[in-house]
């Protein structure tokens, strides 16, 4: 924990929320309501999270609109206007600020505030947390909705620092920032970089992408929302959420139950050219065995092939764009517009350098190992992420006997019970992150789940008089084993993909598979388990 000056005041609550997305607003609305003395710090001037943050152009949502949206109070979801299928970053930043107003949140809110350390006090059964600019909290309860995707991953790129043209990162995308016509460099081409590079290619003078691993791309097709249309799902919202919070993904999906090979090569190939024209994720659904059956993933990825085949014109570019390193689905299944006719564009060139190696970045640009120089004015990094576990570890975290969250995550890797506690960390609580279904899942129903477990985790605590929660070593390494066991059973694991699922796109990072795989229905299935045999896995006290 850093010094904390002598002036310093301290304020006490009963929860101290961290983050100001869709987890933390949601979190200070409920506890609130219910009474609980409730605050939240955030780092951003702003409420949003990942939608304050992530405002590069093209930056959008793949799940639909109408469904990442708040399910908990009807006149809300009723008098917002979603105006597109799926919302643009400004759409759902715009919704959240509707939120945080209508809901009178800001009030609670303390913005620019980064936490820097936790301390758990154990003879009081505190938290004392600490800001950048000294401020001291103190609160029964630290819950940390930090977000799964909020820590960029440090430049590990050959020689950067010599280069010294503009620098710009998808993550902290300046407002309104398009450079236009400039020569530009994107490193990335994850959800990210599938985004970013169609919409620069509109704007910039010359655009050169450098790729290591290609992605499977699906289109988007994203549309305004035709008259009538909205009017439509407003009068079915409760049943419309109903379906979501019983689906595995947290979102309705009209997902094919037969398996690839039990129809024939015409009905396979004419299922996966519907649900191609139909764009977005419903593409995964073509049929019920495309990430357990590695015959059934083989199809679908020939089929994306042949796709990238029909749309890019240069056949040396499109041989680069087929991923046929690791199943589809391996990593997160890229949804974007236009990402494959960008490539037909003049302005826009691949470097592929798993063909051709780069050797180093240099003052003007980059080079290859086969000599050939590239000048840019500004280099795009949409290198992702060091995610789940980085908001954790670049905060100093204490728990019991001094214990840092850091070191023991970062030697073990990030083990929780059920994704909502760690052992050692009394009263910490965990939304929506590592060891849950999050990012598997439509995140706002993924968030609304925990929330909801949450509130009446904490009632049931002041009801009956307890003050700690801690999760339990053994329950918390059979949580980690089933979540393991969980992916194992999916081609999640297989070929090369160094996936962030599991922390492989971070050298030296533990490797373990953070997201819960089987959905959030049988999550909460376990978690309401838990709670009804009196929060069975965790220690109350
Ligand atoms: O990050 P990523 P992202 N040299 O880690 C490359 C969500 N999201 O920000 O694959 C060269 O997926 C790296 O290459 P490789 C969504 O959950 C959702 O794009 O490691 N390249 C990869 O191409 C998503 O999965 C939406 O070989 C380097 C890229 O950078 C998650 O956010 C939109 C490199 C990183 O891809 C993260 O996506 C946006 C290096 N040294 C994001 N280091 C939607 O809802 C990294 N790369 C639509």
């Amino acid at each position: 924990m850093p010094d904390t000056p002598a002036t310093t005041s301290v304020t006490d609550y009963e929860v101290l929320v961290v983050g100001a997305g869709f987890s933390g607003l949601y979190l200070l609305h409920r506890l609130r309501a219910e009474g609980h003395r409730v605050h939240v710090v955030e780092q951003a001037p702003e409420v949003g999270g990942t939608w304050y943050w992530n405002r590069y152009p093209g930056a959008r949502c793949d799940v639909e609109s109408v469904d990442y949206s708040y399910s908990w109070d009807n006149d809300l979801q009723q008098e917002w206007d979603w105006t597109e299928k799926y919302p643009a970053q400004g759409d759902i930043l715009a919704y959240l600020k509707h939120v945080a107003d209508r809901f009178d949140l800001r009030k609670d809110i303390d913005f620019d505030t980064t936490l820097t350390g936790a301390e758990w006090d154990e003879s009081q059964g505190l938290w004392t947390a600490t800001a950048a600019d000294g401020r001291v909290y103190r609160a029964r309860y630290l819950l940390m909705a930090v977000g799964c995707l909020s820590v960029p991953k440090d430049i590990d790129l050959p020689g950067f620092d010599n280069f010294e043209g503009r620098v710009l990162r998808t993550y902290d995308w300046p407002e309104g920032e398009h450079l236009t016509g400039q020569r530009v460099g994107v490193v990335g081409t994850g959800s990210t970089g599938a985004q970013v590079i169609p919409a620069l290619a509109e704007t910039v003078g010359d655009l050169t992408v450098v790729q290591r691993t290609p992605n499977f791309v699906i289109p988007t097709r994203n549309r305004p929302l035709h008259d009538g249309e909205l009017e439509g799902i407003k009068a079915d919202y409760p049943d419309r959420r109903v379906r979501n919070r019983t689906h595995a993904a947290g979102v309705f999906r009209n997902d094919n139950p037969k398996n690839a090979f039990e129809v024939d090569a015409e009905e396979r190939r004419s299922t996966f050219q519907e649900r191609w024209e139909g764009g977005g994720i419903n593409f995964l659904g073509s049929f019920a065995d495309l990430m357990f059956d590695q015959a059934a993933n083989d199809a679908v990825a020939e089929f994306v092939h042949t796709k990238i085949d029909e749309i890019v014109d240069d056949p040396e570019t499109a041989g680069s764009l087929k991923p046929k390193s690791y199943p589809l689905g391996a990593k997160r299944p890229v949804v974007a517009t236009d990402y494959y006719e960008t490539y037909n564009r003049d302005n826009v060139h691949l470097v592929d350098v798993k063909k051709r190696p780069l050797d180093t970045f240099t003052e003007k640009g980059f080079r290859l190992a086969d000599g050939t120089e590239y000048e840019l004015d500004t280099m795009v990094l949409a290198t992702g992420f060091d995610a789940f576990t980085g908001p954790f570890t670049k905060m100093d975290i204490r728990g019991t006997e001094g214990r840092s969250l850091a070191e023991t995550w970062n030697r073990d890797g990030a083990k929780t019970h059920l994704g909502l506690g760690t052992a050692g960390f009394p009263n910490m609580i965990i939304v929506a992150s590592v060891g849950s279904p999050s990012v598997l899942a439509n995140m706002v129903t993924a968030i609304e789940q925990h929330v909801e477990w949450i509130s009446r985790l904490l009632d049931t605590m002041r009801e009956e008089g307890y003050t700690t929660i801690e999760a339990q070593e053994p329950a918390q390494e059979a949580w980690v084993q089933t979540v393991e066991d969980v992916a194992a059973m999916t081609l999640w694991p297989n070929g090369d993909s160094g996936s962030w699922y599991r922390g492989a796109n971070i050298d030296g990072k533990v490797q373990i598979f953070m997201p819960y795989a089987a959905g959030i229905v049988e999550y909460g299935n376990a978690i309401d388990k838990s709670a009804a045999n009196n929060y069975e896995g965790f220690t109350l006290s």
